[in-house]
């Protein structure tokens, strides 16, 4: 049979389902924190093998996970413009069923990125500074130096707590910030080099996220 499209059989699209079902379970696990948003790869919105991303266009916050699935056939993500700053779309070859390719959004702006296999297979990310309301001046905070090597400065007001999440958006440490002190040395020599972000918390409630890079 010459099909261009290889119909999903039903124990991959239970398994598609599934693997879907996963990630949005991540993403209610990082509710408030940094969201994974999922993107199908090669399938519309009924699962059905299309050259397309679905949905095409998603809107996300800095520091939030791009997840792309490949649904059906052999694509790739690459991007076509970023935002200065930002770092390149380049998934490779994806060409098994509930193949993932994760990208980190660092950078605000608006992300566009194509499948190079397939003209007019298009995307489109619409990245906020944040998902959070701009926080007043007085909850305002600075991390420096940035980058950093093993710890860095933290400058707050009223912020009593901090989070910090590896690029993968998983939590990996939490701060409690002493009171009536604005100034505070964080110590990170146990983490790996690499991207991370911090969140900040007033009365419980996310203020801003920032990202800060430990290097060697
Ligand atoms: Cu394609």
């Amino acid at each position: 049979m010459f099909g261009y499209y290889k119909p999903l059989k039903p124990n991959h699209m239970k398994k598609l389902y599934s693997i879907i079902f996963a990630c949005a379970f991540v993403l209610i696990g990082f509710n408030s924190k940094a969201a994974t948003i999922v993107v199908g790869v090669g399938v519309d919105a009924t699962f059905t093998p299309a050259n397309v991303f679905t949905p095409s266009t998603v809107s996300a916050a800095v520091g939030d996970v791009i997840q792309f699935i490949l649904g059906a056939g052999t694509h790739n993500v690459t991007s076509t413009s970023i935002p200065g700053g930002a770092a390149a779309m380049s998934s490779g070859t994806m060409s098994t069923l509930g193949q993932t390719y994760n990208y980190t959004v660092t950078v605000a702006g608006t992300y566009l990125y194509s499948c190079t296999f397939h003209t007019g297979m298009n995307g489109t990310i619409n990245v906020g500074t944040s998902g959070i309301a701009t926080p007043t001046v007085d909850l305002l905070t600075s991390a420096y130096p940035n980058p950093f090597k093993d710890k860095f400065t933290f400058k707050y007001g009223s912020i009593e707590s901090i989070d910090l999440f590896n690029i993968i958006g998983e939590k990996v440490k939490t701060f409690e910030l002493p009171k009536n002190e604005t100034k505070t040395e964080i110590d990170l020599t146990d983490l790996n080099t690499g991207v991370y972000f911090i969140r900040t918390y007033h009365e419980g409630v996310i203020v801003e996220t920032k990202k800060i890079v430990k290097t060697k």
